[in-house]
């Protein structure tokens, strides 16, 4: 597995060095995927989440230079309120940290940090994915090709209709990313509670998540990570129809603006949240405490049952 050179929290050294449960949060959905002021006050409620029921909350990030996996209160503000953070992929942690930079890291940098450290839980929003026009574009996330390669459980809540959900999908199938929902047999679209798609597998409780962690290591099955895919329940979902005119808008945007790369992914998040005058951020935040909490409740009944 890959060598990183991290440094631990103590909260969250502690906990890994005695086995209790710890899950992984992103600091991109913080920098980058809300808007401010909110995203310091979510960050902490998110951390909160994972901490009342009963796991240890390890945020990653990068704080001038240092890979931190358990951001401090001081650090997790910078990263939250600094100009000039820069989102890490994988392929960017070795030239931000050579340069000292700031940086806060997508699920795929989460992923790989947090499975280098040992902890095999992750919560975050939305995963990246195959993005609409790919096929032009080549514009697929490296989330995807990273969680091909990386022992880890993510809990999402699928992905943002602003993909190619059928792609990613496929593309999850092709490279050998596991996917069950939680509870559902249909992949969910973030905002909405069903992405129109389904799934295989599906599973009703953290104590079946962890067994099949169990069941991954036991056959010697760790290079790929697994998708828990967790749909907000209906009545908790964007109005359909403000969901459809704001992703209509946004596309026509990104168009218009010529916005490519690694800028596309928050371009369309902001885009939501003013559109919707915050009611997109407030299903946002509904459904990252809602995975943090799953997350923290699999990594509770994983702890000591996952070698
Ligand atoms: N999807 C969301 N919210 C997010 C992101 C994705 O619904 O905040 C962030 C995550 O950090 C994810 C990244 O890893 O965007 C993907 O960016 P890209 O498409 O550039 O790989
Ligand atoms: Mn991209």
């Amino acid at each position: 597995m890959t060598d990183f050179h991290i440094q631990h929290g103590n909260e969250v050294a502690e906990a890994l060095r005695d086995g209790r449960p710890v899950v992984a949060l992103e600091s991109t959905i913080v920098s980058h995927g809300l808007p401010r002021p909110d995203n310091l006050r979510v960050a902490r409620q998110v951390e909160q989440a994972v901490r009342d029921a009963g796991a240890v909350p390890a945020t990653i990030g990068m704080v001038g230079g240092r890979l931190v996996v358990g951001l401090d209160d001081a650090e997790l503000t910078r990263l939250a309120t600094a100009d000039g953070v820069a989102k890490l992929s994988v392929r960017d942690l070795a030239v931000a940290a050579a340069a000292g930079a700031d940086g806060a890291t997508t699920v795929a940098a989460t992923s790989a940090v947090a499975a280098a450290a040992g902890i095999r839980v992750f919560a975050t929003g939305g995963l990246g994915g195959v993005h609409r026009e790919a096929a032009q574009s080549f514009d697929e996330s490296a989330d995807l090709t990273t969680l091909a390669r990386t022992p880890i459980a993510v809990v999402c809540a699928g992905v943002k209709s602003i993909l190619d959900v059928g792609a990613t999908l496929e593309r999850m199938e092709t490279l050998g990313v596991g996917v069950v929902g939680y509870r559902t047999h249909r992949f969910p679209g973030f905002f909405v509670t069903d992405g129109g798609f389904d799934l295989d597998w599906s599973v009703d409780s953290p104590e079946q998540v962890a067994a099949v962690l169990a069941a991954r290591a036991a056959h010697g099955l760790h290079d790929g990570g697994l998708v828990v895919a967790n749909p907000l329940p209906v009545d908790e979902q964007l109005d359909r129809d403000l969901h459809d005119r704001t992703l209509a808008d946004g596309l026509a945007l990104l168009d218009r603006d010529g916005v490519t790369g690694k800028a596309v992914t928050p371009y369309l998040l902001a885009h939501f949240h003013s559109a919707t005058e915050g009611a997109s951020l407030v299903v946002n935040v509904r459904i990252i405490l809602r995975n943090a909490d799953l997350a923290a409740r699999i990594a509770v009944a994983a702890a000591g049952t996952v070698a």
